[in-house]
């Protein structure tokens, strides 16, 4: 099933004849737009043959099917992605020579497929990538949205939300499958077992193929739409009311019309709550019409199909799955058993904020028959535990808990990284996990080294081939055999040179895009994530406060030069976040036009955040900022594709913080900071803010400073809240942990100084973080959760 072969020439003519046939242009009049069309169509045609044959060999084998079920995939851009992954980016380029653009022109003009907010989008991106690359017979599914997540810009350093646009333009990924269509009920009445949804709305399909490394293997990411079942009102329509007529396509499309653009609270929306059921209900009657192709009796479901829960987003499974299989014919019982032999949960959160509850009021509103089943699914765990603690209920305080849910109706629950597992088990499901001992594993999170290596870092890439051969990008556990060659000069000198050519590259982006110079030989210094009081950009830009504040104390003295770039969003509600953004933005502005640091320090904030942003900025990275709260980043992943790019961190013991530290070795990565048990402890003391700030001189100094307004002189009142809540409240900690941040950037700087030093500790970052490869991370659920083997 190997990929055959194929010539510029050949690729040339597909492209003409796409160009000609399916865009209607010659090449004298096409447009950017135009040729990166056909360019797509074309290095898509490649991808429909092994994606027939994967197909094809799954029904032929009967391999059990895995399922990952996502409110979010956050894929970014496709063309570059499939060119790296079939082998083509070379031959693509020499394709368009004397036609017309660059083949990286093409790739610069797609719009990111941002149907994401942040890292469980991305890692279901990255798992996407991994089950095809592994062979996997696996379908993601998830909701196409119209809008995905807003643009971010800034006007006068606040952070203003517009909306994004990617289908604008056609898809060239995907393809639809009118033929596909699930009707999904909502409200109306239940009588007994049987439920008449006073509303419906059809989901149809579009498949996206998704193609492994070497092109062996492809699977479908197939994301449903909603649509009207009437489309239009003829009687409405008729009369003359032509609006009203079309009423209900309008009210069918927003489910499908925009991703919530909030991954830190929630808050009980009705149409949230479609959305999650839409998604959920059109994806199970797809798996069970597939599963009774070939099967018929559905009590064997979890012999041929693993389902997988990305969060609690899509819980209302359990419920929904039992009702399916009692329309087949079985018992709730019977139902019930099956589901949990079925379905799996992954927990990405302890944030009680961003855990997912529904008053019964709205899902017996909206999901009557559903909410039954809640109440009987509760019933029955209570009755099978019968000394169970009375908390672990489904529904407490007329709340439906969706993480009790997803856990009581699970298989296999998974936390992300080692330390959230353990978290997980001790706080949020102490009580479940002590009636249920053995269903929580760990796997923790991976990424794709395809894009976040072979295709974001090209000059990396291509030494790591040069130094060990071909065939890491599969089996990156090989990238220790780089560790040797660390120390000799031509390999030192190469890997200085691509970081050095990547800095070059971003210094210049960032003059163009912000008007703002970079001297490509200070430390690029990035936080790029979330904006989140728990993530710390706070601490950050204060620490960079008081960087400023002691070089204008001392403009002459021996600075190591430093570039602190910032990116990422804030949900549009989160008053404090977009407090933090525009202290950013403020503070940069001040800094970056003050004479006397001489360019010694410059704060960038690009706008508009996102993962092509994040290919740009990773590989030119010198600092990793990983210094969230300890016990609150559930993993992190960012974290992970900067140390595979050579990148050193300064973090804290969170998340997968730990086990990347473990693996790097402690004298290559900068720890500070309290412990996860030590955060617990230091809360307890009433005024702790008080006492570190009251015992740290720099940190008085620059809340002094800020606080004076010195950053917002046109409103000197701006950040008082800021300065307020670091005094009285203080939750994440930063003053806390402000003095042991400082200490460490010192400690940066100190090893900054010596280059041939840092450049070792950098390559063995990337030498050691072989681990952190998503494909790892999916053998591990295939193996602990799915038992599954691939087909392949
Ligand atoms: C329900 C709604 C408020 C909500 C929407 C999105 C809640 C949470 C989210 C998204 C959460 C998320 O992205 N979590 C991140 O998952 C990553 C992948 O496991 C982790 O690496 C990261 O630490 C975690 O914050």
């Amino acid at each position: 099933m190997a990929l055959d072969g194929i010539t510029p020439q050949e690729l040339r003519d597909a492209v003409l004849w796409h160009l000609t046939y399916t865009l209607g242009k010659d090449p004298g009049h096409a447009s950017l737009y135009d040729w990166r069309m056909a360019m797509s169509f074309s290095l898509r045609d490649r991808i429909v043959e092994p994606w027939f044959d994967s197909t094809r060999l799954t029904y032929e084998t009967g391999a059990k099917r895995v399922y990952y079920l996502s409110l979010e995939f956050l894929i970014g851009k496709m063309l570059n992605d499939a060119a790296t992954n079939l082998g083509l980016r070379d031959v693509a380029e020499r394709a368009l020579e004397g036609l017309g653009p660059r083949f990286d022109e093409l790739v610069a003009d797609e719009p990111d497929a941002a149907l994401g907010n942040g890292g469980l989008g991305r890692l279901a991106a990255c798992f996407m990538e991994s089950l095809a690359t592994l062979g996997v017979p696996a379908h993601g599914y998830g909701i196409r949205y119209e809008h995905g997540l807003f643009r971010q810009r800034f006007e006068g350093g606040r952070q203003v939300e517009t909306p994004e646009d990617w289908l604008k333009q056609k898809h060239p990924w995907e393809f639809e499958r009118p033929e596909v269509a699930y009707e999904i009920g909502f409200k109306g009445s239940v009588h007994g077992d049987s439920w008449s949804p006073g509303e419906s709305v059809m989901a149809t399909a579009h498949d996206m193929p998704i193609v492994g490394w070497q092109g062996k293997w492809a699977n479908t990411l197939r994301l449903w739409a909603a649509e009207s079942t009437n489309l239009l009102d003829l009687d409405r329509f008729n009369a003359g009311d032509y609006t009203a007529a079309a009423e209900p396509e309008a009210l069918a499309r927003t489910i499908s019309r925009v991703l919530y653009p909030d991954d830190t609270t929630y808050a009980g929306k009705e149409l949230r709550l479609k959305q999650e059921y839409f998604m959920v209900s059109a994806a199970l009657q797809d798996i069970l019409r597939r599963y009774f192709v070939t099967q018929t009796d559905p009590r064997q479901l979890h012999k041929h199909v693993a389902i997988q829960l990305n969060d609690t987003h899509p819980a209302i499974a359990g419920p929904e799955l039992i009702r399916l299989l009692m329309k087949r014919g079985l018992t709730f019982e019977e139902g019930a058993g099956v589901a949990e032999r079925v379905l799996n949960y992954t927990n990405h959160t302890l944030l009680p904020e961003a855990l997912e509850r529904w008053s019964t009021w709205l899902m017996g509103n909206v999901l009557p028959q559903h909410m039954d089943l809640i109440e009987r699914l509760d019933d029955r765990h209570r009755k099978a535990h019968p000394d169970r603690p009375k908390h672990v209920g489904i529904v407490q305080n007329n709340e439906v808990h969706m993480g009790n849910l997803a856990f009581i109706m699970a298989n296999k629950v998974n936390g992300v990284s080692a330390l959230h597992t353990d978290l997980v088990k001790e706080t949020v499901f102490a009580d479940l996990h002590a009636l249920h001992p053995g269903r929580i594993v760990n796997q923790t999170n991976g990424v794709t080294p395809r894009r976040w290596l072979k295709l974001a870092n090209p000059a990396l890439a291509t030494l790591i081939t040069d130094t060990i051969g071909e065939g890491w990008e599969a089996d990156l556990d090989r990238l220790q055999e780089l560790e040797p060659h660390i120390g000799d000069n031509g390999f030192a000198t190469a890997f200085g040179a691509a970081k050095r050519a990547n800095k070059v590259a971003l210094s210049n982006w960032i003059g163009e895009t912000t008007g703002i110079a970079t001297d490509p030989d200070a430390i690029f210094d990035i936080q790029i994530k979330r904006i989140h009081e728990y993530k710390r950009q706070l601490m950050n830009i204060l620490q960079t406060v008081a960087l400023w504040h002691r070089i204008r104390q001392d403009p002459d003295g021996d600075w190591v030069p430093r570039v602190k770039i910032f990116g990422g969003k804030s949900a549009p509600g989160y008053a404090v976040a977009k407090e933090i953004v525009h202290l950013i933005n403020d503070v940069a502005a001040v800094i970056n036009a003050d004479p006397q640091v001489k360019g010694l320090l410059k704060v960038v904030y690009p706008p508009n955040y996102n993962v092509s942003m994040a290919e740009r900025l990773i590989p030119a990275a010198d600092l990793s900022e990983q210094i969230s709260t300890a016990g609150k980043e559930a993993s992190g992943t960012g974290n992970m594709k900067f140390a595979l790019n050579g990148t050193p961190t300064i973090g804290t013991l969170d998340g997968a913080n730990v086990e990347i530290r473990e693996r790097v070795g402690a004298e290559n990565f900068f720890l500070f900071g309290m412990t996860a048990d030590e955060v617990v402890a230091r809360r307890r003391i009433p005024d702790h803010a008080r006492l570190a700030i009251e015992a740290s001189q720099t940190l008085r100094d620059v809340l002094q400073i800020v606080a004076e307004g010195r950053f917002s002189p046109d409103d000197p009142d701006r950040y008082h809240g800021i300065v307020d809540r670091m005094w009285h409240h203080d939750y994440f900690l930063v003053a806390s942990d402000f003095d042991a941040f400082d200490a460490a950037q010192s400690r940066v700087d100190s090893a900054w100084r010596d280059p041939a030093g840092w450049q070792r500790m950098a390559a063995l970052n990337t030498a050691r973080v072989g681990y952190f490869s998503s494909d790892r991370t999916i053998r591990g659920y295939m193996a602990d959760i799915w038992d599954v083997t691939p087909a392949s």
